[in-house]
């Protein structure tokens, strides 16, 4: 089995129960065990400014899927829950899955790139993900303490 992470955001329509809801749907995935889950976060939103604030969190799974497949499986749930592919880029979501790590893989390919390329610089995915994984390394050898420990919360809080 391969240890993956993945992000999870929105910001519309009752975004922290949507994240709660996408962690429960994201369980259900076929050949896959989950691990562990974040506390949810608030987030100010990256990009454009004028949208409403983000619901975020990080969830651990270990899996049997390929890349591919499971890039696949997480875009069927983001268009369960209503999100329309035509959105704006950095745009209000209704929801939004990104793998984050997918084991020790490097990967940039047109359909899928993990690391996910904002996963050094984003707080909202950094704190989730050192939350739950406080001794992990990327697999360019830098360390989720050290990349939190250089990274402002931008306001970033967790939600009861
Ligand atoms: N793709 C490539 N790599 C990956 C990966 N590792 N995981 C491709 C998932 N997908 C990946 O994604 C576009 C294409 O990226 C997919 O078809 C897939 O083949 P998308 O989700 O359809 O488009 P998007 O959401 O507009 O792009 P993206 O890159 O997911 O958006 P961002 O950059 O994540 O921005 N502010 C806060 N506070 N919190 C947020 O969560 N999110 C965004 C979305 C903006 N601002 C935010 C947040
Ligand atoms: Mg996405």
């Amino acid at each position: 089995m391969i240890r993956v992470y993945i992000a999870i955001g929105s910001n519309l329509c009752n975004p922290a129960n949507k994240a709660r809801k996408a962690i429960e749907a994201l369980k259900q995935l076929p050949d896959t065990k989950f691990s562990d889950c974040s506390s949810l976060y608030r987030s100010k939103p990256m990009g454009l400014f004028d949208q409403p604030d983000y619901v975020n969190a990080v969830a651990a799974f270990d899996t049997l899927l390929e890349p591919l497949v499971l890039l696949n499986q997480i875009q069927r749930i983001e268009l369960e829950f209503g999100r329309k592919h035509t959105m704006e880029r950095w745009g209000p979501r209704t929801l939004d899955l990104d793998i984050l790590l997918f084991g020790d893989l490097k990967l940039n390919s047109e359909l899928l790139t993990v690391p996910h390329s904002g996963i050094k610089v984003r707080e909202f995915v950094l704190y989730p993900l050192a939350e739950i994984a406080p001794d992990l390394y990327l697999p360019d050898g830098s360390a989720i303490i050290d990349l939190v420990a250089v990274t402002d919360r931008r306001g970033l809080t967790t939600i009861e």
